[in-house]
């Protein structure tokens, strides 16, 4: 199939790049990455990477401005399904391709290639680039890390698999790139995110169950001075605690009139319970948006429930 969608990369003129709202650092490195190639390999087409990009992530590449296309082929990278693809119409493209790593959820582009087994977009991005004619550089292997971190939570998921680091190693020997540099384009925050950390762990409530949760309301958020997507992007700081193996942020977010309820596991797989309430995500790791905060709170008791369940059966 690798083969098929450089077929049509190399056929189109016009390339628009996609992926999920709510951007992260592995939607947006597989949207840069396959641009840079695409460009460095035809310098004479016109590829755009578009979607709402975020200051946090600002070190790590940019942007294109959305403009109207022609004839042109629709790649979206890391999104599931049509609603979740940000600021796109699909109606304005002759051909839709879509590459991704989450559970199938429904099919809305001509060809799609599904990896549920790599853990992130770049590490199929990382395949894909060995077996097709297209370029790469130490540039575009450093971005594609970026993702593959950054999705793996620095590999600590079981998503990772030998395939992952022999990727990882091979690109390191062919397209060299400095690691800690790496880092700190992902990893470098302001004083007042460890601030708000640090009130997170202070108050986080954890039920008998084992699952920990936290309301991130707005007078705080805006007491610590971080925006609502931070907050709610803290909850993967709080793995390996031994007195939850489920924890839960709901984050308000004012501007959007919306409760972000962000969910992960070291238990049972959660996605199914963020899927009913309109959400998604991965079996480990999912979220919801909700209106208020008595609606996250169902959320959170259903996973108590389920953890309940879930301790009887070990
Ligand atoms: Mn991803």
């Amino acid at each position: 199939m690798f083969q098929e969608i450089y077929n049509k990369i190399k056929e189109y003129d016009t390339i628009v790049i996609a992926r999920h709202i709510g951007v992260d650092p592995d939607a947006l490195c597989s949207q840069l990455a396959l641009r840079d190639a695409i460009r460095l390999t035809f310098p004479e087409k016109k590829v755009l990477a578009i979607g709402t990009g975020s200051v946090k992530f600002t070190a790590i590449g940019k942007l294109d401005k959305l403009e109207k296309v022609e004839n042109a082929l629709l790649i979206v990278t890391d999104t599931p399904d049509q609603r979740r693809v940000d600021s796109v119409d699909f109606s304005q493209f002759a051909y839709k391709i879509k590459i991704d790593h989450h559970p199938f959820v429904e099919k809305f582009c001509d060809i799609e290639y599904i990896n549920d087994k790599a853990c992130s977009a770049c590490e199929i991005l990382m395949q894909f680039l060995l077996e097709v004619p297209l370029m790469c550089d130490s540039t575009i292997a450093q971005t594609l890390y970026m993702g593959l971190v950054s999705d793996s939570n620095r590999f600590l998921f079981d998503s990772c698999t030998p395939e992952t680091f022999s990727l990882v190693s091979r690109y390191l020997e062919k397209y060299p790139f400095s690691l800690s540099d790496s880092y700190s384009k992902l990893y470098l925050r302001p004083m007042n995110e460890v601030r708000l950390e640090g009130y997170i762990s202070l108050n986080m409530n954890v039920t008998e169950n084992g699952l920990g949760y936290i309301e991130i309301k707005d007078d705080i958020i805006k007491q610590f001075e971080v925006d609502s997507a931070s907050a709610g992007n803290m909850i993967n700081n709080f793995n390996y605690i031994k007195e939850f193996n489920v924890w839960v942020t709901m984050t308000e977010d004012i501007k959007n009139d919306q409760i972000r309820v962000s969910i992960r596991s070291r238990g049972p797989e959660i996605n199914k319970i963020a899927e009913s309430h309109g959400g998604g995500g991965h079996k480990f790791a999912s979220g919801v948006k909700v209106k208020t905060f008595d609606d996250a709170m169902k959320i959170v008791k259903e996973l108590d429930a389920l953890l309940k369940e879930y301790n009887e059966i070990l």
